[in-house]
């Protein structure tokens, strides 16, 4: 394995500002509450934890759109903050990291930190959305929306956003999960010739086939480092219902599972992020069975087995 111990940083992002909904900031405490640390602390996982409670301090008085995008300086400066302590947390290469959303926006900051520690490292993007969108194609102007445009270097010119550097070569990211992409991102994908797998793919070919081929893609010869960026929506909202952008006919719990588990059995996973868990999104019930499948994926990436 590239972790050869077992201790782990947990980091926190309860950030909404990538897109409008209130709630999506709650997730990381109620994560927390829910009991992670000391289900991987049985599992023998030794873990810090970084709350980062203040990042909301960090909003501007005043932070017009800019090229579309909304909140645009409130996104750069909290993003930009928690990359460094990504950063400062995965340099070491001896410890796992896993951060915990926030929305996708956030992804600026964990894939920056992952890969300033690990250059060769490959993306693994489980999704129902591609949030490849550039300040020129995004309709909804959420960031949340668009942060591999960035990460990929496609979008440089964002005044706001000019300390991100592209560090994810087009052949380094794929996805799997995607049912809702903008027509402006599918033809982004085209031209990048990104490797996406959409649920059609898991239909066909079953999702033990899928992942191993979304591993082809970006890791032939299975020996780079793996970042695996797991938003909830990705699954279907019958299980991960307390979502922002929920879109239906989206992973079986299993399928979800599967692919935490095959990619933590590779040895190579070096860091995760959970994003997108909304508790204050539909009843309370909801709102639990979400927030405890944040808590089973997170585990599945650290090893729980079945058997
Ligand atoms: B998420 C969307 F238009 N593509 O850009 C957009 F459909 O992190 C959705 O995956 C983005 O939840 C969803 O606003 C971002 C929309
Ligand atoms: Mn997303
Ligand atoms: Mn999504
Ligand atoms: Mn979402």
């Amino acid at each position: 394995s590239i972790i050869t111990t077992k201790d782990i940083s947990v980091i926190g992002i309860p950030f909404n500002g990538g897109q409008p909904r209130e709630g999506v900031q709650g997730g990381p405490q109620k994560i927390i509450e829910h009991g992670l640390l000391e289900q991987l602390d049985t599992m023998g996982w030794k873990s810090t934890y970084q709350p980062n409670d203040d990042v909301n301090q960090l909003c501007p008085v005043s932070d017009p759109v800019v090229m579309n995008l909304k909140n645009p300086k409130y996104v750069s400066a909290v993003t930009n903050k928690v990359a460094q302590q990504v950063l400062e947390s995965a340099r070491s290469h001896d410890k796992f990291v896993l951060t915990l959303g926030g929305d996708h926006s956030i992804a600026l900051a964990t894939v920056s930190g992952i890969f300033g520690a690990y250059p060769d490292a490959c993306l693994i993007w489980v999704d129902a959305h591609a949030d490849i969108n550039k300040p020129e194609t995004t309709d909804s102007g959420n960031i949340h929306g668009c942060p591999l445009s960035f990460l990929t270097g496609i979008s440089t010119n964002h005044p706001d956003f000019q300390w991100v550097k592209s560090v994810v070569k087009p052949e380094r990211l794929t996805y799997i999960g995607l049912r809702d992409v903008d027509d402006g991102e599918k033809e982004i994908l085209k031209e990048l010739g990104i490797k996406a797998f959409s649920m059609h793919h898991v239909d066909k070919y079953g999702i033990g086939k899928v992942v191993e081929m979304a591993l082809d893609a970006v890791n032939p010869n299975r020996d780079l480092p793996i970042h695996l960026s797991f938003d909830v929506d990705a699954l279907d909202p019958s299980v991960a219902p307390s979502t922002g952008t929920p879109v239906r006919g989206g992973l079986t719990f299993r399928e979800g599972h599967y692919i935490c588990e095959r990619l933590h059995e590779t040895g190579l996973l070096v860091a995760t992020d959970i994003v997108e868990v909304n508790p204050a999104l539909e009843d309370e019930e909801s709102a639990f069975r979400t927030v405890q499948v944040a808590c089973s994926l997170a585990r599945s990436c650290l090893g729980e087995s079945l058997l």
